[in-house]
């Protein structure tokens, strides 16, 4: 199937509202209703649907079914994740052609005030937009990104746009499995461009680093050094860098940080394999600049799939993800292992104590492990 064929008009545009991940908590847009009242597809109580049915449903753009879909991969329970593996296999095969773009950046950059104006900009010109976010924080806050700080609410009523809050609930690692997931159901229900959010501390740019084709830092002027409390590693895993809020007094100030930047940029690796990674500005408050960082993804999108770079960079991350299960896997059985919990707070304080070397202490444990 052409991704022109896949481009289809929601079957049910109320069904629109952003919606909480399965764990609550992370409610999504003020005044855009998640609670149990009408079909809103999340509901504890709803009767688990045949894999078949989230399948047509994914496919015919059925926003309440994609959302009951995405609920479904979010969930822990064994028997979801049955279903749910069946659901994704069934449409990895039928994603259409899509380009994901990560956006990281320090709260209050205007993350996602650039995602609603450049979201509004890509349906205005036919595109399917649908919007994530990879915020681990949120299991034990409630979250901020996407949250109640949000600034997409023209966004979140678009018909041809689809906000779904990050999950919540786990590790960075299943935050990151779920949002992975959710990506394959929006390529599947027809979104040729995939947004993705995250905050730009600690680990999670990583992550998202490793799920999407273009990464884009936002940054502000004069809020401090010039790294502004983003580690230089998160610089050099960018595709570009936006200066935003250049507008009204700030206008000055963002077009020298751009050239600052520039030449920060200079002296780095591009993250891109014959990609030169570039400083820009914009005020996503006017719209001024928006489109314009959108034509220098689309000329990115060009030169990489172009290069092969593009599909060289997909199955990579691929291949990594597979890896990175299997070892998150083997890491659970390994500490559920009777066994091996209860010796290993025990080696370990040998070794804290200098009665044992580490190595031993390791090889004790996994010869353990090993012998069942
Ligand atoms: N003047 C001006 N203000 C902006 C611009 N973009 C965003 N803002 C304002 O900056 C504040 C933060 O914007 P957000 O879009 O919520 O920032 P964010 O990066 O998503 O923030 P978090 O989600 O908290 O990490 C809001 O008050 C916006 O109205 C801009 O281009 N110009
Ligand atoms: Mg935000």
């Amino acid at each position: 199937m052409s991704s022109q064929d896949k481009k289809k008009q929601p079957a049910n545009p109320s069904a629109l509202n952003v919606r909480k991940g399965v764990d609550g908590g992370h409610d999504g847009l003020p005044g855009h209703s998640t609670g149990s009242g009408g079909d809103n597809g999340d509901g504890p109580r709803r009767r688990l649907l045949s894999a078949r049915e989230y399948i047509d449903g994914v496919l015919s753009g059925d926003r309440v079914l994609l959302a009951r879909a995405i609920t479904l991969i979010e969930s822990n329970a064994s028997a979801h994740q049955e279903v749910a593996q069946e659901v994704l296999t069934a449409l990895l095969p039928r994603r259409c052609e899509s380009i994901r773009v990560g956006i990281t950046g320090v709260p209050g950059a205007g993350k996602s005030t650039f995602i609603e104006a450049l979201g509004k900009g890509l349906t205005s010109r036919g595109h399917q937009v649908a919007v994530t976010a990879v915020d681990p924080s949120s299991s034990l806050t409630g979250g901020s990104i996407l949250g109640d700080k949000t600034r997409m609410e023209k966004l979140a009523a678009d018909p041809n746009a689809f906000i779904r809050p990050s999950p919540t609930g786990g590790t960075l690692g299943g935050v990151a499995r779920k949002t992975r997931e959710t990506i394959m159901l929006f390529e599947a229900a027809g979104f040729d461009v995939i947004l993705v959010e995250t905050v730009g501390v600690g680990q999670s740019e990583i992550q998202v680093r490793s799920m999407v084709d273009f990464f884009l830092l936002v940054l502000l002027a004069g809020a401090g050094d010039e790294l502004q409390g983003i580690k230089k590693g998160v610089v050099e895993i960018a595709d570009a860098i936006l200066v935003n809020k250049a507008d009204g007094k700030g206008l000055a100030a963002a077009r020298s940080a751009r050239s600052e930047f520039e030449r920060v940029l200079h002296y780095l690796r591009p993250a891109t394999e014959g990609w030169v990674t570039g400083a820009f500005n914009c005020s996503s408050a006017t719209g001024e600049g928006v489109m314009e960082m959108w034509a220098v993804v689309e000329k990115f999108a060009e030169l990489t799939r172009g290069s092969g770079v593009h599909d060289r960079r997909r199955s990579t991350q691929e291949q990594a993800w597979v890896r990175a299960l299997v070892r998150e896997g083997l890491e659970d059985l390994f500490q559920s292992h009777p066994g091996v919990s209860e010796q290993m707070a025990i080696l370990e304080q040998q070794v804290a104590r200098g009665e044992l070397p580490a190595t031993s202490a390791a090889r004790k444990l996994l010869d353990m492990f090993r012998n069942g």
